[in-house]
């Protein structure tokens, strides 16, 4: 097939696969065989220009950008590929040919779950914009059989089954099984001739599993190689021949635990030594790997960081600092100090939470038993810093018998940074407080962004086709380009297509509520959307709260001038944080009383499907009118699904928190309903003892909610299974949902009067949209390429 297609070429192709890949005949294909025919005729498109950009990196000794991470939450990728291919119309008219439906074909494929959220999702973004700006990159990652868990509700509480999207061929990745790395644990460390040798205990295969990410235009395809875990012996056929079949395969069994599943976000369960297992296993694989290909192109280690940058998502993979040092000192016998220069850099940490519980510590206990040549290398490095920096006592990888990822990914990074210009300000003054002041120069700012063509052209084809039609196609691969829109605000044939636009989004949606939940969502009320992880800090409890107290006032007057809304929740908790499982339990039970309140349910509507992900993303965002972005001031690092709802032209109800600091900024103050303490307000006031229960005493409408969740009003009568969430809101709320509930209940009756000037909605949703340009990953990886990897697109 030629490069540019045509529909008869697509149908060719399709009919081609069907036949010669999946060995079936038109008369019994099912939607997943259709599916893969058609996977396999757009991957074949994007092989060509996969090769060709990895020809060409090799052949101009290209620098490269590697970047690590644990997850990777790509979602689906049959649409995004034909998007990025410009594809989409003729895959349409070819499908139509032979009629198939292409929505029943892009459902059927299982989303990419590897990953629990902001971070995982961000990494999918990068990847997207990396291909998209022809920056030479690898995203390596785990190649998890299992993805993030399956949520179902069960009497309103979350159950969790597994995930099992490689339950059936996946038709985007291509083995390598010449690309096979050992992994070692465990074991001892001997030293010989002056030099150490580790002798792991156990070891693993790690094998390359490559996906090819393909950009805007299709013009370039970096890879995403995911590192599956294999037995390095198959099985025992010793004790396979003696009968004893189970124990045979333990080997296997064993090695493959490794890539088994994906640990969920959970503070609770960072203890854990398969964790530790895993992030070692990423990153020695990743490690070999990038050795072995710059080794292939250069001859000398002095040239690293001349050739290489590598990107820590997060500190997950933060052990790549001492497994450097270790392969450069132990296998290239270079001295302690060169390696470490190189090293450094080399390396760059991305930090993405300032939360104490998710920091990343491993008992030097732990360490030293799984990985006993690191926690040496460890000891050094931190000898070494203390030496040369002078620091002051209290600073330290290894503190309290512990290791502090976060000091050490610090300590070996060229550059640090932070995912919003607050958050990089507060990584700034509170967790690196004393590196930065040894280090003033390592922390940068690189604000998040996302990737346009999944966010929007793709997930959006109604308002893509109104941008198309109004400033042209530019937008998509130069999002700057929608600031062209701002004349338009004011053209009111205009707003009345964006309003068309979102209103058939709505419909969409409003289809699939009645259909999936039996909740009726009128496409003419609010629809207010919090979709994101159940945490305490990202406050789901203030919603549910301000729903309760707003269902309350409308049954003091049900004649009232209300604005009918439908509120959308979506999010999974991780299954070990009880707080959050409740607040889930809590939102079920108050939506199944409140949607059948006769009195009230043409005003006020809850929906919670079950399960969000990538998917459900891509089918809320484009219909959404409210954003909430309402965490505690201080606590949402950046945020990215605010940025997506910005773009899709929803407003914002938000603090000033993360990114929502800079949306404001660009989207302009009176585009933007904001509420809330400050990030340094919340501080002072979690100080101050009883500051809950004097914020409750003060609002009569959060007395009353409160007073109906502990009556057990939403739970048949029974209040014990709320008691532990009330008690702590009372008696603690150290994410002040008290001190803020009365400005976001006021608010959001700003937000009620704002909507019934439809005219005047839709002009502010337009100014959102014209103004979200900044928000791009594109941008974002810009920033990376500029400050933090010194790297420029191929071929410039
Ligand atoms: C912690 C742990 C602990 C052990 C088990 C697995 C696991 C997985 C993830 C985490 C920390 C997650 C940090 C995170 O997702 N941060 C989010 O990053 C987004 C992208 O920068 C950002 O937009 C969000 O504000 C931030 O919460």
């Amino acid at each position: 097939m030629t490069q540019f297609p045509s529909a008869q070429d697509l149908r060719d192709q399709i009919l081609y696969h069907l036949t010669h890949t999946q060995g079936r005949g038109t008369e019994f294909a099912t939607t997943f065989d259709w599916r893969l025919a058609v996977s396999y005729t757009i991957r074949d498109l994007i092989v060509t220009p996969w090769m060709a950009g990895i020809r060409a990196a090799r052949d101009q000794g290209a620098k490269r950008v590697y970047y690590l991470s644990m997850e990777f939450l790509i979602g689906r990728m049959l649409g995004d590929a034909i998007i990025n291919l410009g594809l989409d119309d003729l895959m349409d008219e070819a499908l139509e040919t032979l009629g198939l439906d292409k929505q029943e074909i892009l459902d059927d494929e299982p989303d990419a779950a590897l990953g629990n959220g902001g971070l995982g999702r961000l990494a999918a973004c990068f990847m997207e914009s990396l291909s998209s700006l022809k920056c030479p990159a690898l995203g390596y990652g785990i190649r998890y059989e299992h993805g993030l868990f399956r949520q179902r509700f069960e009497a309103g509480q979350q159950v969790e089954t597994p995930e099992d999207w490689l339950n059936q061929p996946h038709p985007w990745e291509f083995v390598r099984l010449d690309y096979s790395f050992t992994i070692g644990f465990k074991g001892h460390v001997e030293t010989v001739d002056g030099r150490a040798v580790w002798h792991p205990g156990e070891s693993v295969v790690a094998r390359a599993y490559d996906t090819p990410v393909i950009g805007w235009k299709g013009e370039w395809a970096n890879t995403l190689r995911l590192w599956g875990a294999h037995p390095t012996t198959l099985f025992d056929l010793h004790r396979f021949n003696a009968g004893d079949h189970a124990a045979a395969a333990e080997p296997e069994a064993l090695a493959r635990t490794l890539s088994r599943v994906l640990y969920p976000d959970d503070g609770t369960e960072s203890g854990k030594e398969l964790r530790l297992k895993q992030e070692y296993f990423l990153t020695a694989a990743a490690l070999q790997d990038i050795l072995r290909r710059f080794l292939a192109e250069h001859d000398d280690l002095s040239l690293l960081p001349e050739k290489v940058a590598i990107q820590l998502n997060d500190t997950h993979p933060a052990i790549a600092g001492p497994e450097l040092i270790r392969l450069l000192m132990d296998d290239h016998g270079m001295d302690f100090a060169r390696a470490l220069e190189l090293a450094r850099g080399t390396l760059n940490y991305t930090n993405h939470t300032l939360l104490p519980e998710a920091l990343e510590r491993w008992s030097t206990w732990l360490m030293g038993r799984v990985l006993p040549r690191h926690m040496q290398i460890i000891q050094m490095i931190d000898d070494d810093h203390r030496k040369t920096s002078g620091r002051p006592q209290h600073v330290g990888i290894v503190r309290h018998d512990q290791v502090q990822m976060g000091e050490l990914a610090f300590i070996m990074a060229g550059r640090v940074n932070g995912v919003s210009a607050l958050h990089t300000e507060l990584v700034k003054s509170t967790v690196f407080a004393d590196l930065h002041k040894l280090h003033p120069d390592r922390i940068v700012n690189e604000t998040n962004g996302v990737t346009p063509r999944r966010w929007l052209r793709m997930s959006n084809p109604a308002l893509s086709a109104l941008l198309d039609e109004t400033i042209g196609d530019g937008w998509t691969g130069d999002l700057d380009q929608l600031q062209r829109l701002e004349p338009f605000a004011d053209d009111a044939g205009f707003l009345d297509r964006l309003h068309a636009a979102k209103r058939a989004n709505k419909v969409w949606l409003s289809d699939g509520l009645l259909a999936g939940l039996g909740v009726k969502a009128d496409p003419d009320a609010i629809f207010d959307v919090q979709v994101k992880r159940i945490h305490e800090y990202k406050r789901q409890l203030l919603n549910i709260l301000e729903a309760i107290a707003l269902w309350r006032r409308i049954h003091d007057d049900p004649n009232g001038d209300w604005t009918p809304r439908v509120k959308i929740f979506g999010g999974k908790a991780a299954p070990g944080y009880w707080l959050a499982k409740t607040v889930i339990h809590l939102i079920n039970d108050v939506a199944a009383t409140i949607n059948t309140d006769p009195v009230t349910r043409d005003l006020l509507q809850i929906a919670y499907p079950p399960n969000y992900n990538v998917s459900m993303a891509e089918d809320l965002v484009p219909a959404a009118d409210l954003s909430e972005q309402i965490s505690t001031a201080g606590k949402e690092a950046s945020g990215t699904g605010n940025m997506k709802f910005t773009m899709n032209g929803a407003l914002t109800i938000g603090t000033l928190d993360g990114a929502n600091v800079e949306i404001r900024d660009h989207v302009g103050a009176g585009n933007f309903f904001l509420f809330g303490l400050t990030a340094d307000e919340a501080d002072k006031l979690r100080a101050i003892p009883g500051h809950a229960r004097a914020a409750i005493e003060a609002s009569a409408d959060l007395r009353a909610a409160l007073q109906m969740v502990a009556e057990g009003r939403f739970s048949g009568g029974r209040a014990d299974p709320y008691f532990s969430l009330l008690d702590r809101t009372w008696n603690d709320d150290p994410f002040l949902v008290t001190s803020d509930f009365d400005d976001y209940f006021g608010t959001q009756r700003t937000v009620d009067a704002a909507y019934r000037d439809s005219a005047g909605w839709d002009r502010m949703a337009a100014l959102n949209i014209a103004r979200s340009g900044f928000f791009s990953s594109d941008r974002t990886i810009r920033g990376y390429m500029r400050d933090i990897w010194h790297i420029a697109p191929i071929g410039s």
